[in-house]
């Protein structure tokens, strides 16, 4: 079932060649999915969290018989997991073996700009970069992944991309599914494109440049038609759209009930009852679906929209499932009396014209200048005038990322976000004309960097930097 609603994803023509050659790879067409490893801690002092990365290129059949060079952290494809808990301090040597400069980010991380790996910490081919800061944020589950000017898209298409997840100690009391890699299970959902005979293809169209670099396969956590087998309990999923262009909306077939209980930076204050969930790219939501009332071996899947993207099998084992509990972390509103600085972005331009307010990425202009623990509000907009054009369906799509920070939606067009948008976050989806209100302070100093994270977007210059000080 989910191998044929792949399937009938593919162009006519492309399947049809998919056959022709899946002779040989038709018993192995499902994959177990991958589990990240947890990157061992170095240090043996429990304040301090001491990990090791070296970015390297590697090889990976995503179809057997069909290598593909590929890109990953410590490994063939994207990277292990980083924990933290918060108060520790964070110690991380990145070793760069590749022939071309990356940096590394900490998507969602409160840090001073100077480690926020953003393109102005360089890592040149075949040398280190060490960043270092303590964890002060509430536990969440945060990303990695490369942030060069004009690589970041293609680095990450190829596999660098990995988990950062912080706990706390709210957060350990909790009664939740918590253990990674049974009950809560970490997945990172990318379309890629491939070509008849299984090899990784990047930017092959016009509409590419447009509207992104998107592909009809889904990867999670790097695998091709992958399923997994969960106890008959609670189960926590950690989603995180890793994609580089593709807007998601994850649900399960028969638009079946779960629980989200985190946004981007953190646990929402109580779950929220859904049977939808959509993310923008680089955005995170962890939810929870109760598999305890389903026999041994039944079969659900976790779709995009109605295309399956995991199969998840219920196993013969269970596992004790309370009930969620109703408070699931304070997330206190930030106050404001209308004296805070209210600045614009605006998003809008096309191809290779993309840009933010009028103005394109330049590395040595700082666009906005903050003070160091001030309060503002932040009006995001789109405005590209693509309103049904080329085919889009509804315009342009964007969102908007900021580094070092996180914030709170104030509103959407005049309106309260909805209940699972009122956490913390980093990343938010935008439409075509809409106007999202937010509001943030300013806790490091630095420079960091605001933008689009459809990664094309971005690396045509749809990014500004502002400086805190
Ligand atoms: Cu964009």
């Amino acid at each position: 079932m989910g191998r044929k609603g792949i399937w009938r994803s593919f162009p006519a023509a492309l399947a049809a060649s998919f056959f022709m050659f899946s002779a040989s790879i038709s018993a192995a067409q499902e994959n177990p999915l991958p589990i990240p490893p947890l990157l061992t801690n170095q240090s043996s002092d429990p304040a301090v969290a001491r990990f090791e990365l070296t970015v390297q290129k590697g090889e990976t059949e995503f179809f057997p018989g069909k290598p593909n060079i590929t890109l990953g952290y410590n490994g063939n494809l994207l990277g292990p997991t980083l924990r933290a808990k918060r108060g520790q301090r964070v110690e991380v040597t990145v070793h760069n073996s590749l022939r071309e400069y990356t940096t590394v980010h900490w998507h969602g991380m409160l840090l001073p700009g100077s480690e926020d790996g953003g393109p102005h910490q360089v890592v040149a081919p075949d040398s280190d970069w060490k960043a270092r800061f303590t964890v002060n944020q509430p536990a969440a589950t945060l990303w990695y992944h490369p942030h060069g000017i004009g690589n970041t898209a293609t680095q990450v298409y190829y596999g660098l991309a990995g988990f950062f997840i912080l706990d706390d100690e709210a957060s350990d009391k909790l009664n939740i599914p918590k253990e990674y890699g049974v009950d809560d299970i970490p997945l990172v959902v990318q379309d890629r494109r491939f070509s008849s005979d299984g090899v990784l293809l990047y930017n092959t169209t016009m509409r590419d440049i447009m509207y992104g670099m998107q592909g009809k396969t889904p990867l999670i956590n790097g695998a091709v038609n992958p399923y997994l087998t969960v106890p008959r309990s609670k189960v926590r999923l950690r989603l995180l759209n890793g994609s580089n262009a593709g807007f998601y909306d994850f649900n399960f077939e028969g638009n079946k009930k779960f629980h989200q209980i985190a946004s981007d930076g953190g646990l929402l204050t109580r779950p929220v009852e859904m049977n939808h969930l959509q993310l923008s790219p680089g955005e995170r939501g962890e939810i929870v679906m109760d598999f305890s009332g389903y026999g041994p071996g039944t079969v659900l899947h976790l779709r995009n929209g109605r295309l399956p993207v995991l199969k998840i099998i219920v196993g013969k084992g269970k596992k004790e499932s309370p009930p969620l509990p109703e408070i699931l972390a304070v997330v206190p509103p930030l106050p404001y009396d209308g004296t805070e600085t209210v600045r614009r972005f605006t998003l809008s331009g096309l191809g290779r014209m993309v840009g933010i307010n009028g103005q394109q990425m330049n590395l040595r202009r700082i666009n906005e200048q903050m003070d160091l623990n001030s309060t503002e509000i932040w009006e995001i907009t789109s405005r590209t005038g693509m309103m049904g054009m080329m085919g889009g369906g509804g315009g342009m799509l964007h969102n908007f990322h900021a580094h070092g920070i996180q914030f709170q939606i104030l509103a959407r067009n005049g309106s309260m976000p909805p209940e699972n948008e009122r956490g913390w976050k980093d990343t938010l989806q935008v439409r075509e004309g809409e106007v999202v209100q937010l509001i943030t302070r300013f806790h490091y100093p630095g420079d960091f960097m605001y933008h689009c994270h459809v990664l094309e977007h971005e690396d045509n210059g749809m990014m500004g930097q502002f400086r805190v000080e």
